[in-house]
């Protein structure tokens, strides 16, 4: 069997000679001051030999030109970076969190400013990115490997990157609706609902967030004020139920003069009550990925739900709008 030329092996010699005809002084000691450096990083054999892929050939040619073209090895590290960034998002969240529980916090928040800089999409950076990495930072600490004020220090850096992102990405039109978003009462988890924000604010809706912990009257207060269309309600912990149900209770029962919004539910917290919340017309969104919910949330309400997104984003879609 003949393998593919993308998949063929290079030992250093051959490695040398392959990059030779265009850089000339291309070396094997060049070669391995570029993995010292961390810039590549070949596969060994198990007598400890390198060997290099084609994508690494492809890596040092781009270093050669940036080096030609006096890129300094810091700038060429970050170039690198966000190209491996912008092919590989999970790359991307493994290093953020390596930088951030290293406390390399100006590294982290350039990473992601960077990936943002050269073309990342906003819903991409949040959903393979950020999420994730929080993910991960709850699993590190419910195994005590990441330390409370950690957890703490990296989730105040995603608040910082979600709201600069956010304003980077703002396209605010008159068009689109009037959005009043909050976490429920005693709900502290706010970065799910401030993610979901920016996306939307990306594709123009004009939102209204009030943050995590908000009471009832607070949430109806604005709902009123704003002249909402659509209230988002985050609730990530299921323990917060009662305080969801409340909160769309009174909602509902002080705003009965003004035209009824759409209630859009989401967050883990209430995915074992869509029964429940669908047959009181409120919509769960139980998808996680953000395009889907910003498609959901800004359909245009004269389309019917079903052709606005697939079953599993709509999960209680339908049935809410019939019971309105
Ligand atoms: C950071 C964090 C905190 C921070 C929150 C900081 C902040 N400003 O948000 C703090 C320290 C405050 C915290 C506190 C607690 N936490 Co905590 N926390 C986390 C952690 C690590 C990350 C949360 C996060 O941001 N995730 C990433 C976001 C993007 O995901 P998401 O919230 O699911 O949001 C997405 C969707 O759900 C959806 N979505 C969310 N809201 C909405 C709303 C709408 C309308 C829509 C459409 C969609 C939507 O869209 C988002 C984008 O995909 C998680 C770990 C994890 N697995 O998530 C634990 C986690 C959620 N916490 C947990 C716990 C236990 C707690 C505490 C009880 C700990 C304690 N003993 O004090 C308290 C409770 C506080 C409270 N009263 O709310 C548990 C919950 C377990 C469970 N039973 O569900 C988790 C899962 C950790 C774990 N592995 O055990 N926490």
């Amino acid at each position: 069997m003949t393998l593919p030329a993308e998949a063929r092996l290079f030992t250093i010699g051959e490695a040398v000679s392959e990059l030779q005809g265009a850089y000339p002084d291309v070396s094997h000691s060049a070669l391995r001051f570029f993995q010292r450096e961390g810039l590549v990083n070949p596969l060994r054999t198990a007598g400890g030999h390198r060997l290099f892929t084609v994508t690494d050939l492809d890596r040092i040619r781009r270093i050669r030109n940036w080096q030609a073209q006096r890129y300094s090895l810091a700038e060429i590290r970050q170039r690198l970076e966000t190209m491996d960034a912008l092919a590989s998002p999970a790359h991307l969240s493994q290093r953020l969190l390596e930088l951030a529980t290293h406390g390399e916090m100006a590294a982290a928040t350039h990473l992601i400013l960077h990936a943002d800089d050269v073309g990342l999409p906003l819903a991409s950076t949040f959903d393979d990115v950020l999420r994730p990495a929080l993910i991960e930072v709850g699993e590190r600490w419910v195994s005590g490997l990441l330390t409370v004020s950690q957890e703490h220090e990296i989730s105040e850096l995603s608040r910082d990157l979600i709201a600069e992102l956010t304003l980077r990405h703002a396209e605010p039109d008159r068009l689109k609706p009037i959005v009043v978003a909050a976490c429920i009462a005693e709900e502290l988890h706010d970065l799910g609902l401030r993610m979901v924000c920016g996306v939307l604010r990306e594709r123009g809706a004009r939102v209204h967030y009030l943050g995590a912990n908000v009471d009832p009257s607070s949430i109806e207060e604005s709902v009123r004020l704003r002249r909402a269309e659509i209230v988002l309600l985050s609730i990530s912990l299921e323990a917060h139920m009662p305080a969801l149900r409340e909160t769309i209770r009174v909602v509902r029962d002080t705003t009965v003069d003004m035209p009824r919004p759409r209630y859009v539910v989401g967050g883990r917290g209430c995915l074992g009550h869509r029964e429940e919340l669908a047959a009181n017309g409120v919509e769960v969104l139980a998808d996680h990925r953000l395009e889907g919910i910003a498609r959901v949330v800004l359909a245009d309400s004269n389309q019917h739900p079903d052709e606005i997104s697939g079953p599993e984003e709509v999960s209680s879609h339908s049935a809410a709008r019939h019971a309105r």
